[in-house]
């Protein structure tokens, strides 16, 4: 059997990352092995959601005696276990967790990082079968190295990512991240338990034929958004309609293949949500950076979403993302607002 030698894993990547830039201290390329280590636990249970009903539900003691836990519970115990114990991160914020939590021993408080993160996005479709995400945010700590981490180190714009990058449990698992030098795929080969590269260096289409929206709540969007969504339906040579609209109600999914193919996602605010309904921290700012880094483009519908300083941890936004020519197409609609 050939060994292809030539594909890298996750670790391999990251370490060439390590040695080509000399003077890093390797602690991000560490967190990030960490959160591949946490998905991997992730996607064993993900991947046997469907048997949970047989083998005992959430909540019920399982053969093993241990108690099962719901999956977005035990997503969140893995990120929080693999980074608590390693040596690259401060503290972290969940959308599981009401507020941060610092970690306080002598090892992590000389931390560089924090990471803000949903460790299991969409997890109301698991019983459905659909694919569902990790997604998560790396940001460099703005207190001092050595000092417990402080409110102040989590509602940083999202600007100020170093990191950001998302786990889908769909047909195949993979990680995708972005750190300012580019972004990368990974796909687990479950033959060897390692993720390895499958999508090196992905860019954003500048344009796409894809539009990712709830129609549900149509006549709850501003009249922009609704004359957007309702040219994307028109054959129209100016912005290329009618697309298709693809919608899978899980973000990592319905952004993703935007990602790959080319597309636009919107969640924008209603009447009765002015603010919508993802969250600026780790939903829509860490989507927002790998978006951007690939060419693509984001916004709250004002500003670029990478511009908004957070006043708390579950924040809400408005939230459009995707190819650079379907979101300059969108604003033309946006700023008569
Ligand atoms: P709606 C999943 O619950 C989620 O947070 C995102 O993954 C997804 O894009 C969105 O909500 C779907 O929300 O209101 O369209 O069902």
């Amino acid at each position: 059997m050939n060994v292809n030698r030539t594909i890298q894993t996750l670790d391999e990547f990251t370490i060439q990352q390590l040695r080509d830039f000399p003077n890093a201290t390797g602690e991000l390329s560490n967190l990030l092995r960490n959160i591949g280590l946490a998905a991997k636990r992730i996607n064993t249970e993900v991947n046997k959601a469907g048997l949970v009903d047989i083998l005992g539900d959430a909540g019920n003691i399982n053969v093993q005696g241990e108690e099962v836990k719901k999956l977005d519970v035990y997503a969140n115990d893995q990120m929080v276990r693999v980074l608590q114990h390693g040596i690259s991160c401060a503290g972290i914020a969940s959308e599981e967790l009401d507020d941060f939590v610092a970690f306080d021993d002598e090892k992590s408080v000389k931390s560089k990082y924090v990471c803000l993160f949903d460790p299991l996005d969409g997890s109301s479709n698991i019983d459905v079968n659909v694919s569902i995400g990790t997604i998560f945010s790396v940001y460099p700590r703005v207190t001092p190295v050595g000092t417990v981490v402080t409110k102040e180190d989590f509602l940083q714009p999202g600007i100020k990512q170093v990191a950001a990058g998302y786990i889908v449990y769909g047909s195949s698992t993979m990680m995708v991240y972005a750190t300012r030098r580019g972004v990368n795929g990974f796909t687990l080969d479950p033959s060897i338990g390692e993720f390895t590269m499958s999508h090196p260096d992905i860019k954003c289409p500048e344009t796409g034929k894809m539009y990712s929206v709830n129609h549900g709540n149509f006549f709850e969007y501003s009249k922009p958004v609704q004359q957007y969504i309702t040219a994307c339906q028109k054959k129209d040579k100016t912005n290329g309609g009618p697309y298709t609209q693809r919608y899978i109600g899980s973000m990592v999914s319905d952004v993703h293949r935007n990602l790959i193919r080319g597309g636009i996602f919107l969640y924008p605010g209603t009447t009765s949500k002015p603010k919508g309904k993802l969250r600026l921290l780790y939903e829509s700012n860490p989507f927002a950076f790998i978006v951007t880094v690939a060419g693509g483009k984001a916004t709250n519908g004002k500003i670029p979403i990478l511009d908004v300083v957070p006043t708390e941890l579950h924040e809400r936004t408005p939230f459009f993302v995707g190819s650079i020519r379907m979101m300059e197409e969108l604003e033309t609609y946006l700023q008569n607002t």
